[in-house]
């Protein structure tokens, strides 16, 4: 990793946002996640570098908030920086004028609020040549149904980061399926695994945004 993309993991890390946020305290007046973006990318550091060197950076933040020396506040700020970055990379994972393959419904899970990964998704999915239908967060069984009902053919994904939303992961797939039953839905996010997915009726799983394409790509009516 190259000092210009470590330095945004270390922004990530400490929520600094941009250059006139005052927090951190010890970074005050220093160039933060918003900023630095722009300069790698003008130096040519590419989009995928700064994006793992983020998720070193929420890997950080995470394991401090598990051994309870950061609490949500700071978690909210590592969010708000992480966010700052994503507004630059965006275009890069988007190409624009392309025919849609299909169309890719997707949102986080009944009673989760975390949103950055189901967002890459979404980009990457996007960028390769789907029309994406973005729920958002905190999405609702019946929500997701609405959205098959509008968006005929669609593929669902369903997004969850706690073990407790696991829950209603699973709730929303028998839900969808008993409406629905052709739909297909793929399932993500840190607490899954291929077995879990399985399990709850779904018919792929992914661990990150490329995995998703290759799914929907593989399923592509
Ligand atoms: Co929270 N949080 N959080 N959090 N948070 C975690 C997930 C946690 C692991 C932290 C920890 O304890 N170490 C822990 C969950 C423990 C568990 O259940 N196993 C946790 C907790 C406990 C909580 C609260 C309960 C804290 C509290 O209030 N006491 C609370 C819950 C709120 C709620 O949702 N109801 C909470 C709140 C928050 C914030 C709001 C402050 C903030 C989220 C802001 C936002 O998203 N806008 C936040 C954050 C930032 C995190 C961590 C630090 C980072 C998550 C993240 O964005 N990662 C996280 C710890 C960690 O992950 N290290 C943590 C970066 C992102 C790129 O990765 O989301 O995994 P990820 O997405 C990946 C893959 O998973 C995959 O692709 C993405 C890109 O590679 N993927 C898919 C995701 N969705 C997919 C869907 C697919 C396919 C792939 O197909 C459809």
């Amino acid at each position: 990793m190259n000092d210009a993309s470590e330095k945004i993991g270390v922004c990530i890390e400490r929520g600094k946002v941009n250059k006139s946020s005052p927090y951190p305290g010890d970074m005050a007046g220093q160039d933060g996640a918003d900023e630095l973006t722009v300069s790698a990318l003008e130096w040519g550091v590419t989009p995928d570098k700064i994006l793992s060197a983020c998720n070193i950076g929420m890997q950080r933040i995470g394991e401090k908030f598990g051994r309870n020396e950061v609490f949500v506040p700071e978690l909210l700020m590592s969010a708000k920086a992480m966010n700052a970055v994503m507004t630059h990379l965006k275009p890069f994972f988007q190409s624009g004028n392309v025919k849609a393959k299909g169309k890719f419904v997707i949102g986080t899970v009944a009673g989760d609020l975390h949103d950055i990964g189901k967002n890459l998704v979404a980009m990457v999915v996007e960028g390769n040549g789907w029309e994406v239908i973005d729920l958002g967060v905190d999405v609702k069984p019946s929500k997701f149904i609405s959205a098959v009902k509008e968006n005929s053919g669609c593929i669902v994904g369903l997004s969850a980061l706690l073990t407790t939303t696991m829950v209603n992961m699973a709730k929303t797939v028998s839900e969808i399926k008993a409406v629905y039953p052709g739909t297909k839905i793929i399932v993500g996010g840190a607490p899954l695994t291929y077995d879990k997915a399985v399990k709850m009726g779904a018919d792929g799983y992914s661990p990150d945004p490329q995995g998703t394409v290759e799914f929907l790509n593989k399923n592509l009516l």
